[in-house]
């Protein structure tokens, strides 16, 4: 997708806020929500704002009422019809591709999302400084309503799982949430995958710099109209946090690099030499083959700066690896639980989770890859704030 800027949207592109609401059959609600936005803006909101709803070509005709709505607020409203596609995570970047504010806020047009939320999202962000400021249910103050337990509990796994598999999703309480502020020069949308529902969760994976706030609200019940929620919903979520998890790609690079391993070691040991030699000879190789993945793949810091220390860390961590997988091993055929076989299966396991935990956190960790994309760690190693 096109990146903005440079062609006819520049010249009224100065406008400080664009809310972003997609729709698929909404006409029950999006009249009434276009009333209740322009009210609340024109009260609490930026002097310059638009409201844009992009909609998949709805059958209700929900494009027409807004379009009615635009003339009812010349310049506050705008309707993008797209006639061919669809998908919500699609509507969604097209909605940022064409917003003209600085920042945009996307919203569902159910009033699940509450409107009076909207500029506290905008104030928040000029206030803080903020890059993206989330719309939090899981934030002191705010909650969910009418939810059944089994929606809830859905809702609280997944987040769990994006805990797990997407680091950065950490940084804030409702990576999941579909209601949020973005600071439009940050989102690189050609840079997004997006699957399914939940883009933000994707933003936030791959805005490793970005400053996040969050504002607590609570999740309503839908107005009117019906749910496009479905059991697609939960494997879209499924394989787009898998897409975006580093622990895939480690898993997937640790494998190759085992096979590398065995194969230099079996052509080192055709040339005659000893065991030992040809073993450390694969082992090493494996290591680094997996180091320069995990720099240009599984992390993608794009070896920018400081990675020397980073081959350092990363052999440290392996070695935690091997060290935890003989130990587990040696424990487990000690106390009979297991075969030597099975022992070093499980030490294997035990092995990668400390191998991977060690080089996640420690050296590609979340603030590391953070450092590295703002440009503060420079290429000795050093950040800018040791140099001074
Ligand atoms: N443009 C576009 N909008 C969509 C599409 N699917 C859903 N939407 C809109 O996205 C918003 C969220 O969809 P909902 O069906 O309300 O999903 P939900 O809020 O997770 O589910 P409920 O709690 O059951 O309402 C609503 O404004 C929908 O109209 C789509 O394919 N294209
Ligand atoms: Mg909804």
């Amino acid at each position: 997708m096109p990146q903005a800027g440079g062609d006819e949207r520049l010249e009224d592109n100065n406008i400080e806020l664009t809310v972003v609401v997609p729709t698929y059959n909404e006409a029950e609600n999006i009249g009434a929500l276009i009333d209740r936005l322009i009210e609340i803006l024109d009260r609490e909101g930026p002097q310059t704002y638009e409201v844009l709803v992009v909609d998949d070509n709805s059958p209700d005709g929900t494009c027409l009422i807004v379009r009615e709505k635009a003339m009812e607020y010349p310049g506050k409203v705008r309707c993008l019809l797209r006639r061919r596609g669809r998908g919500l995570a699609t509507a969604i970047m097209r909605g940022i591709y064409w917003a003209r504010g600085r920042y945009v806020v996307v919203m569902d047009a159910d009033f699940q999302h509450p409107p009076e939320i909207v500029p506290k999202l905008y104030w928040k962000a000029v206030s803080t400084g903020a890059d993206i400021v989330v719309a939090s249910r899981y934030r002191p103050g705010g909650g969910v309503e009418g939810w059944s337990r089994m929606r809830k509990l859905m809702s609280k796994t997944a987040n769990l799982i994006a805990r797990i598999l997407v680091p950065n999703t950490r940084k804030v309480t409702d990576p999941m949430s579909g209601f949020f502020l973005v600071r439009k020069d940050i989102v690189n949308l050609s840079d997004l995958r997006p699957r399914g529902y939940k883009i933000l969760m994707e933003i936030i994976a791959k805005a490793y710099s970005a400053r996040i706030e969050e504002v607590a609200y609570t999740f309503r019940n839908r107005a009117g109209g019906k749910s496009k929620l479905g059991l697609k919903t939960i494997v879209d979520f499924l394989l787009h946090a898998l897409s975006l998890s580093p622990l895939v790609k480690f898993s997937l690079v640790g494998l190759l690099g085992a096979l590398i391993n065995l194969g230099v070691m079996s052509g080192v040991l055709m040339t005659g030499a000893p065991l030992d030699v040809a073993s450390i000879l694969g082992i090493e190789t494996g290591l680094l083959f997996n180091f320069f993945l995990h720099e240009a793949w599984t992390f993608q810091t794009k070896m920018k700066g400081g990675w020397k220390s980073r081959l350092i860390g990363y052999h440290l961590a392996s070695s935690g690896g091997m060290i935890t997988n003989y130990l587990v091993m040696k424990g487990l055929t000690l106390a009979g639980i297991a075969t030597a076989l099975t022992g070093q299966a499980a030490g294997i396991i035990a092995g990668f989770g400390v191998n991977y935990a060690l080089s996640q956190s420690k050296v590609w960790g979340v603030d590391v890859i953070e450092r590295i994309k703002a440009g503060e760690i420079r290429k000795t190693g050093r950040t800018d704030k040791e140099m001074h």
